[in-house]
């Protein structure tokens, strides 16, 4: 038997590789500039701009991506490559910031085939575990692969024009964009975080461009995830539909058939804390929680907050406070409930139809249950609102409802106890074992939203929690929301990043030195495992 190479010291014997000798003058030369997390450029790649016409022209959108990387697009020079959304007469950056906006317009065929068709009536449903039967049109993939082609496209120049960026890609809508970063750029640090959550392998099995969208995200020197369930999950799938191409699994590393490695990590994403803490001080904020403090005088509010979508439970969190009201007469005129829907997706069908069922239940509800001369107990608005009023609602709520059927993290379970704590509140949070932030926020009274009896029970039962535990509970949490904040989970994953990139170049390093060997005279296998500079590989 020749010798074989040992991969990633895991003991498992992988395809023939000679021993390394040493590397050529040119060879030395082709290593990489090593990325600084700290400081490098950052070419961020999403499926939005980060940016939205407001009242006083454009502005950064609120929430999300966009307030997690402001701090990075205020101090690093760096670009934003994402959708213009239809929008004219975009800006080339805002006021304020270093980084480039470089929009990508999309056709109309392209926005119903690959985002309203592919990315969310086909990946949507299927990576959240299939709740929504995912759909599987060949025009969309093919529409699809066109985009992030273009994403890529526009990617690379941005990263031509900034030598040492880390590039970072996100999300469901360009699984394929890392791929076509990689066979152009073998040495780009390169990210890609997912964040919603990833199947287990017999679902995701069903979708037929499997291999593509595996590889394409295997473009990354590191993929990411909110959970650790959902990483897991990807490395099985990986593992199981992948085998047949050459890429092997080693503990939480893929290693692909050219022997490139990529990591994989979990890192639950955050919120921007010291801008909630903000809002619950504002004045505006304060002057709106007086009005609904008077609104729901002698009642207890319970509240839901979600975009309307069918993986957040809505239906089935109605269903609980119906059978709640049902059980509990002396509630009926004691408890309200207020659903805030932010309209999501109206062109997918799916939505249009959930929307009717939401709006049926609550006009079912109320129709039973409103007592003669007293308020209806579900409230229900179908709106964005603004920040100010989003934070009065999250301070006067005694309970908040977040039981998503399934739920990648969940950002408004941390945005009302970060609320909640700086209104002094004593509110209870009843949260979902399927969502990421369950993992996170251990003082939640956990529930299983398809037990909508189950569910009426435990806000029956956080009804009557005593004010001290309620209080505790709250400051656990948004002590350790404010110790996880946005702006960490962005050092982390830049960090993350750079750090996979190193281990990247080094694993090249190796190659082209084993390769340098072949060409030259054999080595004998004594120096097997070692560099010439003395180093251990691996
Ligand atoms: P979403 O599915 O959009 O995000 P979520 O994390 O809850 O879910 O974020 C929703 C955001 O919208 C929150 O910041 C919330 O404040 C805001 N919002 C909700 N209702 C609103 C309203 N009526 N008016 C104004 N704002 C409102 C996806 C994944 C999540 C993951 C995030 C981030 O599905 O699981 O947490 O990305 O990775």
């Amino acid at each position: 038997m020749p010798p074989q190479r040992d991969i990633a010291g895991s003991g498992r014997r992988g395809p023939e590789v000679a021993a390394p000798g040493p590397a050529t003058a040119s060879e030395r030369e082709r290593v990489p500039a090593v990325p600084d997390a700290d400081s490098s450029p950052v070419v961020a790649v999403a499926n939005r701009l980060p940016i939205r016409s407001g009242d006083g022209g454009w502005e950064l959108s609120p929430g999300g991506l966009a307030t997690a990387l402001r701090p990075v697009m205020r101090t690093r020079s760096g670009a934003w490559v994402g959708w213009d959304g239809g929008a004219k007469g975009m800006p080339a950056t805002l006021p304020g910031l270093r980084t480039s906006l470089l929009p990508i317009s999309l056709s109309t065929a392209q926005v119903r085939q690959y985002y309203h068709g592919f990315a969310n009536a086909t990946l949507w449903p299927l990576l959240h575990d299939a709740i929504e039967k995912p759909r599987f049109e060949r025009s969309w993939w093919r529409s699809y692969q066109d985009v992030n082609s273009a994403f890529a496209g526009a990617a690379l120049a941005a990263l031509s024009d900034r030598p040492g960026a880390i590039a970072w890609v996100h999300d469901y809508h360009l699984t394929l964009v890392p791929r076509l970063l990689r066979e152009r750029r073998p040495d780009q640090p390169l990210g890609f975080f997912l964040h919603i959550p990833w199947p287990a392998p017999e679902i995701f099995a069903r979708v037929p461009w499997r291999q593509e969208i595996l590889l394409g995200m295997l473009g990354a020197d590191i993929v990411s995830f909110h959970a650790e369930r959902y990483r897991d999950n990807f490395v099985r799938a990986c593992a199981s539909l992948l085998a047949d191409v050459g890429v092997q699994v080693n503990g939480s590393t893929i290693v692909l058939p050219d022997q490139r490695q990529v990591s994989t990590t979990t890192a639950p994403i955050s919120i921007d804390t010291a801008e909630y803490r903000r809002l619950a001080a504002d004045p505006v904020t304060a002057a709106q929680i007086a009005g609904l403090t008077d609104q729901f005088e002698g009642r207890s509010l319970l509240l839901g907050v979600d975009r309307l979508d069918y993986t957040k439970g809505i239906v089935e969190r109605l269903l609980a406070v119906e059978a709640l009201l049902e059980r509990r007469q002396d509630l009926r005129t004691r408890v309200a409930f207020l659903q805030v829907a932010v309209p999501s997706r109206d062109n997918v069908a799916e939505y249009r139809s959930l929307r009717s069922l939401v709006e049926g239940h609550i006009g079912r509800i109320n129709g039973k249950f409103t007592e003669p001369g007293s308020d209806v107990p579900v409230h229900y608005l179908h709106r964005s609102l603004p920040p100010e009023q989003l934070a009065a609602y999250y301070a006067v709520a005694d309970m908040m409802l977040v039981t998503p059927l399934i739920d990648g993290m969940n950002l408004v379970a941390k945005e009302y106890v970060t609320v909640q704590h700086a209104w002094h509140g004593s509110g209870s949070m009843i949260l979902s074992e399927f969502a990421g932030a369950g993992s996170e926020l251990r003082e939640a009274i956990p529930c299983n939203p398809f037990d909508t009896e189950g569910l009426s029970l435990r806000i029956e039962h956080a009804l009557a929690l005593s004010q001290s535990a309620r209080r505790a509970a709250i400051t656990a949490m948004a002590r350790y929301v404010a110790a996880h904040d946005v702006h960490h989970w962005v050092a982390k994953q830049l960090g993350d990043i750079a750090a996979a990139a190193r281990r990247g170049a080094r694993g090249r390093m190796d190659r082209q030195l084993v390769a340098a060997s072949q060409r030259g005279s054999p080595v004998s296998r004594g120096r097997q495992g070692r560099r010439p500079d003395g180093i251990r590989r691996h």
